[in-house]
C-alpha cells in the first residue's frame, strides 16, 4: 500500500508573495521549506514569524482563506503523479491520500482531477486527526483505513514533515523534494529521488513501469525556444560538449511542469535545419551552479557558433536525473551514453514523427497553441 501527498503548492506561494506585498514586505523563497507539508494554520504562523506581521496568524489565516480557495483549481500534481498512480491503480494496489490539509481541501483539489478520486481507497485530512505530520498519526490512521499493517506500508513525501512523519510510523519512505537542491536534508528517508519519473516501484515489491522504451521514457511532446544566450563558457571548453543554452526566464511554469534532468528531442534553427538534441535542464550538480540552466547539445557538427539565433526545442521524452560524478572523464562519459541513447530512440517511429512539427521550423513567436 502507498500513502501520499502530492500537488505542487506553488500556488501558496503565489498567494502569499501577493499578502506579504501588502504588507509592504518581499517573498523571498527562504520559506518554501517552512510551509510544505504543514496546515494551512501552521504554514500561516510560519511566515507570520518569519517576517515579522503586524498581525496574529489567525488574522492571517481568515484573510487568506478565501484566496487560497478559489485558487484550488490551479494547484497540478506534481510531475510524474498522474503517471505513477495510473500504473499503481491498474495492477491494484491500494493507496491512500494523507494530507495536513483538512480533509474538503484536499477533495476540491484532487476533483479538478480527472481519475484521482477512484486512485484512493482512502483519504485523510489533518482535520481527521489529533496531531498533523511530523506526528506519525496521519499515516497510521491511512494504514488502518486500508486495513494494512504500517510496516507493508510505503509513503511518498515531498515535504521534511512528512518523512518524519512517515518514519515515525513504522513505513518505509521515498523522499522527492520539492524545493530544489534540498535533497541532502532528507537523510532520514530510505530514499531520496529527484522525481516521480524516477520512482523504482520495484525496489519497494511493487510491480515495474513498463512504459520504457529502449532506456527512454515518452512523455507528451512539449516546446520551448528562445534565442541561443551565453552559458559559463564551460561546455566545448572544459567538456568538450557544446551546448546552446536557453535562458530559463519566461519559463517558470513550464519548467515547474517538468523536473529538472536530461532529455532528448528535436531541435531546430531557422536558417539551419532540424537536429535530433540531447540536453539537460537544471542545476548541474557537478558544477552546482546557483541558476538553472536549459543546455541543449545539437547531434551535429556546426562549423560556426550560433549565439542570439532562434532556438526551437520539441521535447520527446526523458532519460534520467542530473547527478553528481565523482569525476570530470564519468560525466563526460554519461553525456556521451545519453547520446547515443538519444540518437538511436529518435529513429523509432514514435518520436520521429516529431522531426516535422512545424513547430520547429516556424517563423519568431508563434507559440500561442503550444503554450
Ligand atoms: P556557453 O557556455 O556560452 O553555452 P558552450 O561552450 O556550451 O558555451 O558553447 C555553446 C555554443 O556553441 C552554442 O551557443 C552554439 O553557438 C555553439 N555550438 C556549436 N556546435 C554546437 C552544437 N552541436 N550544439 C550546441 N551548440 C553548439
Ligand atoms: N551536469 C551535471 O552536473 N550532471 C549531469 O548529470 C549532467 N548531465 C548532462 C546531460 C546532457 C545530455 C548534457 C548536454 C549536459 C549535462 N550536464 C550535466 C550539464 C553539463 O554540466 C553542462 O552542460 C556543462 O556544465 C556546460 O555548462
Ligand atoms: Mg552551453
Amino acid at each position: 500500500m502507498i500513502c501520499f501527498t502530492f500537488m505542487i503548492d506553488g500556488v501558496v506561494s503565489e498567494v502569499l508573495k501577493g499578502f506579504l506585498a501588502k504588507y509592504g514586505k518581499q517573498w523571498d523563497g527562504r520559506e518554501a521549506q517552512r510551509i510544505v507539508g504543514k496546515t494551512p494554520l501552521e504554514a500561516a504562523a510560519a511566515v507570520v514569524e518569519e517576517y515579522g506581521l503586524p498581525c496574529g496568524k489567525e488574522e492571517f489565516l481568515a484573510e487568506l482563506h478565501p484566496v487560497f480557495y478559489a485558487q484550488l483549481c490551479n494547484i497540478k500534481p506534481l510531475p510524474g503523479a498522474s503517471r505513477l498512480l495510473k500504473h499503481l491503480s491498474g495492477h491494484g494496489v491500494p493507496m491512500a491520500l494523507a494530507s495536513n490539509s483538512p480533509r474538503g481541501s484536499i477533495e476540491s483539489k484532487i476533483s479538478y482531477h480527472q481519475g484521482w478520486k477512484d486512485y484512493f481507497s482512502a483519504i485523510v485530512g489533518g482535520d481527521e486527526v489529533t496531531a498533523g505530520k511530523p506526528s506519525p498519526e496521519i499515516f497510521l490512521e491511512a494504514a488502518k483505513r486500508l486495513n494494512r499493517e504500517p510496516s507493508s506500508c510505503l509513503v511518498i513525501e515531498d515535504s521534511m514533515p512528512g518523512v518524519t512523519a512517515g518514519k515515525a510510523a513504522g513505513m518505509e519512505v521515498v523522499a522527492v523534494p520539492s524545493v530544489p537542491k534540498q535533497a541532502h536534508l532528507y537523510t532520514s528517508a530510505d530514499v531520496v529521488i529527484n522525481s516521480l519519473l524516477d520512482l523504482q516501484p520495484e525496489k519497494w515489491g511493487l510491480p515495474p513501469f513498463q512504459d520504457w522504451i529502449e532506456g527512454t521514457l515518452p512523455t507528451e511532446p512539449w516546446y520551448i525556444s528562445g534565442p541561443v544566450i551565453k552559458g559559463f563558457g564551460r561546455g566545448s571548453k572544459v567538456l568538450g560538449i557544446p551546448t546552446a543554452n536557453l535562458s530559463p526566464k519566461g519559463h517558470s511554469s513550464l519548467l515547474s511542469e517538468h523536473p529538472s534532468g536530461v532529455y532528448f528531442g528535436w531541435a531546430g534553427l531557422s536558417t539551419r535545419g532540424v537536429y535530433k538534441m540531447v540536453m539537460s535542464i537544471g542545476w548541474n550538480p557537478y558544477f552546482n551552479n546557483a541558476e538553472k540552466t536549459i543546455e541543449p547539445w545539437l547531434l551535429h557538427e556546426f562549423t560556426e557558433d550560433f549565439y542570439g539565433e532562434e532556438l526551437r526545442l520539441v521535447i520527446v521524452g526523458y532519460l534520467r536525473p542530473e547527478v553528481n560524478f565523482p569525476s570530470l572523464e564519468s560525466l563526460i562519459a554519461k553525456i556521451h551514453e545519453d547520446k547515443r541513447i538519444a540518437e538511436r530512440a529518435l529513429d523509432l517511429p514514435l518520436y520521429s514523427k516529431h522531426k516535422d512539427d512545424p513547430y520547429l521550423s516556424s517563423s519568431l513567436h508563434s507559440e500561442s497553441n503550444h503554450s
